[in-house]
This record gives C-alpha cells, sequence and structure tokens, in this order.
C-alpha cells in the first residue's frame, strides 16, 4: 500500500473505441451505392462499387458511369468471401484459463521472462513438441475463439543456448494448413517453414519436425507462413530467446523479461471476421483497436525501486508499429533483431515495426507506477504497467554500475570488415509500390504501374495526408504542431540520427471503411526490381555463401498509397548502412529492416546460409496480397574472388 501512483485520470487514453457500423448508403442503381457517411472528410471517391467522400453531383454521375465501365471489363461476376473465423474450441481441449492466462506479476526476485507454465528450456539435443490447435482467448471479459500453440498465447516460449540445436515436432491441430516459420533464425532451409518452398504445407491433423540451431544470441520469434493475416492475429505466436555463449555479452540486469507487442480488432464482442479466399484490409493491414502485451490487456509487473530490467520486446502485430516508453523511466538500447547493437545508447522510446525486436534496459529508480506506453499519431495508449515497489537499501548492484555506455567490439569489427563492399553496386535495387486496380479517384481508375497518373490521379485520401503529416517534423513544429516538436526533440535526443527519426508512418487506420473492404485480390502490393523491372515472385537472384552484397529499397513516395513497409530477409543477416544518404551511425544486425514512404535504404547482407529464402513485407495483408519473392543462395563459389 506504500506504493506512489502517478494520477491518470485524463492522459491515460484508452483504445479507441469499435466504429460504428457502417451506414446502409444511398442506391445510385445498378447495384452502385453512395455511401455519404464513410470518409466524409474525403474528396469524392470509390472502393469496389461504394462510392465514398464528399461527392456533388456531377461527380456522383461521372463515378457510377467510370465504375459501370470497369464492371464490364471485367471478367466474370464478383466472388463472394464470406468471412470464416476459427472454430468452437473443444471442452478441456485447448480451453484456456488459470495461470497461462494471467498477466505476469512476478515476485521480486523471480524471473519475469514468461508466465508460470510457458517456458520451455531445451539444452542441446532438446526436443519439444508445439501443437496448433483451436483455443478461446479471452481479452477483456470477451471470449473469441482463436488458435494457440499448446494452448497458450503466446506459445510456448523457448530458451535455448546460443550454438545449440534443438528439434521441435509441430503437430496441426488446426483446421487450415499451417506450417511454423522460426523467424530471424540463420539456419537450414529445411526448416524454414515457408510452404511450397522449404516443405509442404502441414495438413490438419499432420506433423513436421524441425530441427533448428541458433547462431545468434538475441530475441526470435515463431509463426505460421500461411495466412498470417488470420492464423497469426488469431493467436499463433511464439518467442524463443537466445542465450549468449559469452556470459559478458549483456550488462548485469536484476531482471529479464519477454514482452510481446500485439494489437486485435475486436468489434460488438467478437473479432472482426478475416477473408475467406484472400485477406481483407488488404491496404493498410488489419490494425487492431485492442493492445496487447504477452496477449493481454492490463499487463502488470513488480520490480523493487533502484532495479535495472532488461525488456526483450518484439513486435508481432499484422501491421501496427510500436512506439514505445516507459513513462519517463531511464532507458537505455542495447540490442535489437540479431542481438547487440555497435553502442549503447540512450533513449526516450523505441519504435517497432511488425518482426522487429528492440533490446532495452530500463532503470525503475522511484518507488511508483510506470505506465508501459505507446505513441501513435493520435495518442499514448497505455499497455500496462511495472510497478517500483519501495526497497530501503537503495539502487541494486547493476543500478549502480549502468551508467556508462558499452562499445561491441564484435559489432565493431563487423563494420569495419564491411567497409570494402560500401563501392559495389547494388545486386538488389527493389522499388515498393502499389497499384489498386479496384480504385477510382476523379472517375478513373487510379492504375499507374505503381505510381500514380500524372494527369489527373489522385491518391488514396488517407488521414496521414488529411492531417499534413506529410510535412518534415521541423516545418511542422515551425507551424505550431506540437507532435512535431516532439518528434523532432526525440530524433537530437535519442542521437540515434536516421536509425529512429523515421519518415511518415501509418500510426492508425485512418480510413477504416476503405480498408475493411478492400482485399488482396484487388490490391496489388509490389516489389519491383528497378533494373529488370520484374516484381514479387518473378524476381529472381542467385548468390553464394561467403557473398556480401549491397541492397537497396526504395520505398516509392508517389504510390496511390505510400505506406511504411518493414521488409524481412529470411535466412540471412543484414546492416543498414543509411537512410536517405544519412549514414547509419550505430548499426546492428537485422533481418527486418523498416522503410518509410520516400524513404531510400541503402543495406548491405551477408550470405551465410544456403537454400531457398524468402524476402517479403511482415504487414501480413501486404504478404498475402504477394508484396514476396525468393532469392537462392549455394553453396561458397571459391572461383569467385
Ligand atoms: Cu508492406
Amino acid at each position: 500500500g506504500a506504493v506512489d501512483r502517478e494520477p491518470t485520470a485524463g492522459d491515460a487514453a484508452t483504445p479507441p473505441a469499435p466504429s460504428a457500423p457502417a451506414a446502409a448508403g444511398r442506391s445510385l442503381g445498378d447495384g452502385i451505392v453512395y455511401d455519404p457517411e464513410a470518409m466524409a472528410e474525403f474528396p469524392c471517391h470509390a472502393m469496389g462499387e461504394t462510392i465514398m467522400g464528399r461527392c456533388s453531383a456531377d461527380d456522383l454521375v461521372q463515378m457510377k458511369a467510370a465504375l459501370l465501365e470497369k464492371r464490364r471489363q471485367a471478367v466474370g461476376g464478383p466472388t463472394p468471401r464470406p468471412d470464416i473465423l476459427p472454430g468452437e474450441a473443444s471442452q478441456g481441449d485447448g480451453g484456456m484459463g488459470g495461470e497461462q492466462m494471467t498477466a505476469a506479476t512476478a515476485p521480486p526476485g523471480h524471473s519475469a521472462l514468461a508466465e508460470a507454465g510457458r517456458r520451455v528450456m531445451l539444452a542441446d539435443g532438446g526436443r519439444t513438441a508445439i501443437r496448433a490447435q483451436l483455443a478461446r482467448w479471452r481479452i477483456d471479459g470477451v471470449d473469441l475463439p482463436a488458435y494457440a500453440y499448446n494452448g497458450q498465447i503466446p506459445g510456448p516460449h523457448l530458451e535455448v543456448r546460443q550454438g545449440s540445436s534443438v528439434e521441435v515436432v509441430f503437430e496441426n491441430a488446426i483446421d487450415m494448413d499451417s506450417t511454423i516459420h522460426w523467424h530471424g533464425l540463420r539456419h537450414s532451409n529445411g526448416s524454414d517453414g515457408v510452404p511450397g518452398v522449404t516443405q509442404p504445407a502441414v495438413a490438419p491433423g499432420g506433423r513436421f519436425t524441425y530441427r533448428l540451431t541458433f547462431p545468434d544470441p538475441g530475441l526470435y520469434w515463431y509463426h505460421p507462413h500461411i495466412r498470417e493475416d488470420l492464423q497469426q492475429d488469431g493467436g499463433l505466436y511464439g518467442t524463443i530467446l537466445v542465450s549468449p555463449t559469452d556470459a559478458d555479452y549483456w550488462a548485469p540486469v536484476d531482471r529479464e523479461t519477454v514482452l510481446v507487442l500485439d494489437d486485435i480488432r475486436i468489434e460488438d464482442g467478437a473479432a472482426v471476421g478475416y477473408g475467406a479466399e484472400a485477406a481483407n484490409f488488404a491496404i493498410m493491414g488489419r490494425f487492431g483497436n485492442t493492445l496487447l502485451l504477452n496477449g493481454q490487456t492490463g499487463y502488470e509487473q513488480a520490480v523493487d525501486a533502484g532495479q535495472v530490467v532488461r525488456f526483450y520486446l518484439v513486435n508481432v502485430a499484422n501491421v501496427r508499429p510500436f512506439r514505445l516508453s516507459f513513462d519517463g523511466a531511464r532507458m537505455k538500447k542495447v540490442g535489437a533483431d540479431l542481438g547487440r547493437s555497435k553502442v549503447e545508447a540512450w533513449v526516450d522510446e523505441v519504435v517497432l515495426a511488425p518482426a522487429e525486436r528492440v533490446i532495452v534496459e530500463v532503470a525503475f529508480d522511484t518507488a511508483r507506477a510506470y505506465r508501459i506506453q505507446h505513441r501513435s499519431s493520435a495518442q499514448t495508449h497505455v499497455l500496462g504497467e511495472v510497478v517500483a515497489l519501495p526497497q530501503p537499501e537503495g539502487p541494486s548492484r547493476a543500478r549502480r554500475a549502468w551508467d556508462r555506455l558499452r562499445v561491441d567490439p564484435i559489432v565493431s569489427a563487423d563494420v569495419s570488415r564491411l567497409q570494402a563492399y560500401l563501392a559495389q553496386p547494388p545486386a538488389m535495387d527493389l522499388e515498393l509500390t502499389v497499384d489498386i486496380p479496384d480504385l477510382v479517384v476523379g472517375g478513373r481508375p487510379s492504375v499507374g504501374n505503381g505510381r500514380r497518373p500524372a494527369a489527373g490521379g489522385a491518391a488514396l485520401p488517407t488521414g496521414r495526408a488529411a492531417r499534413g503529416d506529410a510535412t518534415p517534423p521541423a516545418e511542422r513544429a515551425a507551424a505550431g504542431d506540437a507532435d512535431a516538436e516532439a518528434e523532432g526533440h526525440d530524433a537530437d535526443q535519442d542521437g540515434h540520427g536516421a536509425e529512429e527519426a523515421h519518415g511518415p508512418i501509418e500510426w492508425e487506420d485512418e480510413m477504416l471503411a476503405v480498408n475493411r473492404a478492400s482485399d488482396t485480390a484487388g490490391v496489388h502490393w509490389m516489389i519491383r526490381d528497378r533494373v529488370s523491372g520484374a516484381m514479387n515472385h518473378d524476381l529472381a537472384y542467385t548468390f553464394h555463401v561467403g557473398d556480401i552484397v549491397r541492397v537497396r529499397l526504395r520505398n516509392l513516395g508517389d504510390s496511390v498509397h505510400p505506406m511504411q513497409h518493414p521488409i524481412h530477409f529470411h535466412g540471412q543477416r543484414l546492416m543498414v548502412l543509411s537512410r536517405d544518404a544519412v549514414v547509419e551511425q550505430n548499426p546492428v544486425w537485422k533481418d527486418t529492416i523498416l522503410t518509410t514512404p520516400g524513404e531510400t535504404v541503402e543495406l548491405l547482407m551477408e550470405i551465410t546460409n544456403p537454400g531457398a529464402w524468402m524476402v517479403h513485407c511482415h504487414i501480413a495483408e501486404h504478404l498475402e496480397s504477394g508484396m514476396m519473392f525468393q532469392f537462392q543462395v549455394l553453396p561458397a563459389d571459391d572461383a569467385t574472388p
């Protein structure tokens, strides 16, 4: 009872309320509807056969004619796409309750790495079983039909040692084909879990044995590589913590905690349905309206005041980027996807796109409750809290040794070694963009080979554009924009330069009606080679083990819907060299690279593992829309200098 809680009224925002059901709209005849309530603040446009936004009578006539013409040109009629949901859990089999459902509130002195019953420690040569099954997921008192690994969300938390090998026997007990992809592992291609590329899909009732190795320390995670928009969002995700062989790899701390960041969209007491044949929410991806830490709202952890906690963070959401902080607690960023950063750095907040990991150490110096906060463009969400209890003996030993920033000699040496490769031309020069044939703006379809038509073309209206967020923070700050001032301040404060100073990011779904109605059959996200013009599954690259190749990612700012894309490379590791020609000052090995609209990111990829590997956007709906390709890695070619 001695804990001083900060006042929370007023500034502790809650997740956004579910949106109202779409208005019925007004029929214009021939099955075409005008819905003046939807997207009322935006110019006249159409998604499918629904016209939205501010439309004059002339606009409606023109738009209807364009839609009828488009219908005449279409082959066949529209395909019905009923929403589907995972089935009901059988009693006592996958039903979730008891300890597994309780947010971790470990007593001080105990590890809070994972909730009781979720932690699986595997020695070298160890073996475990993971079963994907139907389950109920209780969130804020609402029971959702869900999927779960071993009946747990998140699934079992695996703890292994760097350099070890383990076997995981996967059993598929859900109602769809599935696989497990082990995100970030530079391991054997046959265990990468990509259906049709590294293994056949595992049918319901089937099994597959994965043989995993862990060359790099840090946090990794696993999820299906089929219909992630449904299976991963429905609860199929888990974490792997690889402890380093070097005992001094991480600084001493008082405890370590894994935090899995996620969101889910719940409306009227149910999860919003998923497309049966193709993912819905195909333009922006499915933003949840309920934010989750380790599968639950209201996360809480207790520590002693004066302790330091190392948090291993991973974002498993379909699309939502997180911008996390701990309510003013001092925070040090020490690592990311594949281990340590070159230099430890003080930060005010950290950004994680889907699939990215960030490792931070946080000092809770005062006895009080610290909110775990996500700051989106619209508001600050509270995901949970860390309660620092009074502790008369003062700062812990780890806390007293914590103020210095360490430099990683291994990554520093890697950076020096890679200097020789900076001058080579990019082996992959890739553009990220989209065509949306279903979208009609200003009476003409907005298909422009991934670029807006030069004359009369218009971008899909976005909340970002409406708010003018595309303006650089400095200019917005000059105009008195509080958010921009905060962004500029942070970029200066954290000293990360390009790594944290991202361009315009869509933090929320500001065009829900249009996005929800879109599906991957009508939205074509693209990764395109700038030189050959080939894109998505037509792309082909071959490298050899030992190659170090330049990669360039250009996120086109003039597509019909520019937005951020986290691009994931399987089986290898990459280092960011620069963003928009601003040199990265604090490199770290990565497998997922956030790119923002208009941005050009230069990378080096170190080719270490043979096989057929995927590259794709980790926004689940963009992947479903085809935003992916493979590259081949052959054994080391000794003839190549
Ligand atoms: Cu994407």
